[in-house]
């Protein structure tokens, strides 16, 4: 028997239960002064779930005012505030803090560390990503009082000039959401830079660039890519404050400005932001899929290359949002096949993953169904983002509901159903605690039923050429039934995301005992306890392949025998 016939345990020390129970205060206080990576993880998650409910309610409101038309639920004004807070907080309070957190909690586990390379700046960053909620969502209070909806912004969550001059946007509205993108933003910086030094100077013995999971992976790629997106979209927040108080004119045609700078700026963060929320879903997807087909995942190599490949034609593309704004018909024309391009590293993920999937043994847990439920999204949001590239067919269908229903066919179809994936894939390591199957299926198959209801119906009303934010339309229009079924799937999905929530809390309290490794998973941070102990392993881990775990699995067909 070779050296690797020993048990997780027995390699990478016991399970260390750290439960330590004080009063509520003495827990309260540790969780508010915590600097450990999982904890800060964790709290990400929270916060980030909790701003799911909040946003998620916008949108159903959003979606009662349109069930029928000359509906007056919701005033024309109030209509403007739900969109952009529901667009603003689904990107900047869900998408990216839970993405961030989960690499958080993930990342350092994965590679074998203690803990971040920073784990001081680590909590600043979280605390400043949470005032950035926080400054965001005041603006509901001040103003017009909650009734009225206070004083929320109301400029869509792209936010072109000339709207918000002070001229168009009087108020504060406008200054508390360039507030709160600032500060979050600089959160989302501290915990990019954060990940990259992780990544670069932490992984434990053994572990190459090429034997790190793609998981990993895919959070140094879109951590650079972080840095690169939010720091334009930083600088166009101060340029916007400058305008409003300061007496500047960067987006001032009068004064010689150009409103067109802004929609660059915001373009230049905007598009590769898609990627930086798609690609922690891949991540979650490259773990996912293996596991539950029982196939090391087919193509590393070019799972990695497409990664990186992504990051930098992604860099080259913004302007495919901007075929109507007037540029010249040679930028359009570039901007078409750049957008094109990105279709092949794209091309070849979709591939691999299929090819995992061929011949596998595959359980259909929960996960595994929102993985694949992802993977035949992500296709057909792939295909329709095609022919939007396309600039003559973007001229038909540009703010119409074609537009919503691709980029949701992206950030529900392929983020939030990853978001799903990795929480039932993941709970049970930082919980000790398996999530309900029975109830994880009911929400699966209840959240996409109501998910293609919503979303495949709306491609037509865009075609019948409804424009997007408008708060009603005329009855005569033909697009009364379809907007009575968009509303309909609305509601069943939110329907599935309460009974996620229950489970959620629930299984907290009542689920069954996981243990370690409850899925026969093969990355590191399996090899530890559930949850695991604050310094998460009790000897460093050393590992020789790419599937750690597998190998103290199967010590007789040990990946290391043929990684080399
Ligand atoms: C699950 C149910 C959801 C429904 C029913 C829904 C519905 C809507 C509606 C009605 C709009 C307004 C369109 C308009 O009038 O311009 C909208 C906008 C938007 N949604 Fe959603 N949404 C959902 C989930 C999400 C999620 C999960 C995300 C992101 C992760 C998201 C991101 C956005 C963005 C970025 C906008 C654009 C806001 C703007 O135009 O300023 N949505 N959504
Ligand atoms: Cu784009």
């Amino acid at each position: 028997m070779s050296d690797y016939s020993v048990s997780a345990h027995e390699a990478f020390g016991p399970p260390v239960s750290v439960k330590k129970r004080g009063t509520f205060l003495e827990s309260l206080h540790a969780w508010v002064v915590t600097v450990d990576h999982k904890r800060l993880g964790i709290l990400y998650i929270l916060y980030s779930t909790f701003f799911l409910l909040v946003a998620g309610a916008e949108a159903l409101l959003m979606r009662l005012q349109l069930a029928y038309p000359h509906n007056q639920l919701l005033s024309p004004q109030v209509y403007n505030r739900f969109f952009t807070m529901h667009g603003t907080t689904m990107v900047f309070l869900v998408g990216m803090p839970f993405l961030f957190g989960f690499g958080n909690y993930i990342v350092p586990l994965q590679i074998g560390a203690r803990d971040m390379a920073f784990p001081r700046l680590n909590a600043f960053s979280f605390w400043l990503t949470a005032f950035g909620g926080l400054l965001l969502y005041y603006s509901f209070l001040g103003g017009g009082g909650l009734y009225g909806v206070g004083n929320a912004p109301d400029v869509g969550w792209f936010a072109y000039a000339p709207l918000t001059a002070r001229s168009f946007s009087p108020g504060h509205a406008t200054d508390y959401w360039a507030l709160a993108l600032i500060v979050s933003g600089f959160g989302t910086l501290g915990t990019a830079v954060n990940i990259i030094a992780t990544i670069v100077s932490m992984r434990c013995k053994g572990m190459t660039l090429m034997r790190m999971p793609l998981f990993t992976w895919l959070f140094l790629v879109v951590s650079m890519l972080t840095l690169v997106t939010i720091t334009p979209l930083t600088a166009a927040q101060f340029m916007l404050l400058i305008d409003r108080y300061l007496g500047g004119h960067f987006f001032d045609t009068q004064a010689g400005g150009s409103s067109l700078v802004w929609i660059h700026f915001f373009w230049i963060f905007g598009h590769p932001e898609v990627y930086v929320l798609v690609m922690p879903a891949f991540a979650i997807a490259n773990e996912v899929i293996p596991v539950f087909c029982r196939k090391a995942i087919f193509g590393y190599p070019a799972m990695v290359a497409a990664s990186v490949g992504i990051m930098f034609v992604s860099l080259g593309v913004w302007a495919h949002h901007m075929f109507t704004v007037g540029m010249t018909s040679v930028s359009n024309a570039f901007f078409t096949l750049s957008t094109m391009l990105v279709g092949v590293p794209t091309g070849i993920k979709i591939f691999n993953w299929i090819a995992t999937l061929w011949g596998g043994r595959i359980r259909f847990t929960t996960p595994m169904l929102f993985c694949i439920g992802f993977l035949f999204q992500f296709l057909i949001a792939g295909l329709t983002g095609i022919m939007l590239s396309v600039s003559p067919w973007d001229w038909q269908l540009h703010n119409s509901y074609f537009v919503i229903a691709h980029f949701h066919y992206v950030l529900v179809g392929a983020v939030v159903f990853c978001i799903f994936a990795a929480l039932y894939f993941w709970y049970p390591k930082a919980t000790g605690k398996l999530m309900d199957e029975t109830l994880g299926k009911w929400h699966f198959w209840l959240f996409t039923i109501g998910f293609h209801i919503t979303f495949d119906t709306m491609h037509f009303l865009g075609l019948l050429g409804m424009p997007r934010s408008i708060y009603t339309y005329q009855p005569d229009r033909g697009w009364n039934f379809l907007n009575l079924i968009v509303s309909i799937g609305g509601v069943i999905q939110g329907i599935a995301v309460l009974i996620f929530a229950f489970n959620f809390v629930r299984s907290y309290f009542r689920g069954k005992i996981a243990g370690d490794d409850p899925w026969d998973a093969w990355t590191l941070e399996w090899t530890t306890s559930s949850p695991p102990p604050a310094y998460n392993f009790e000897q460093t881990p050393e590992v020789h392949s790419r599937r750690p775990l597998w190998d103290l699995k199967h010590p007789d067909d040990p990946d290391w025998e043929y990684e080399a």
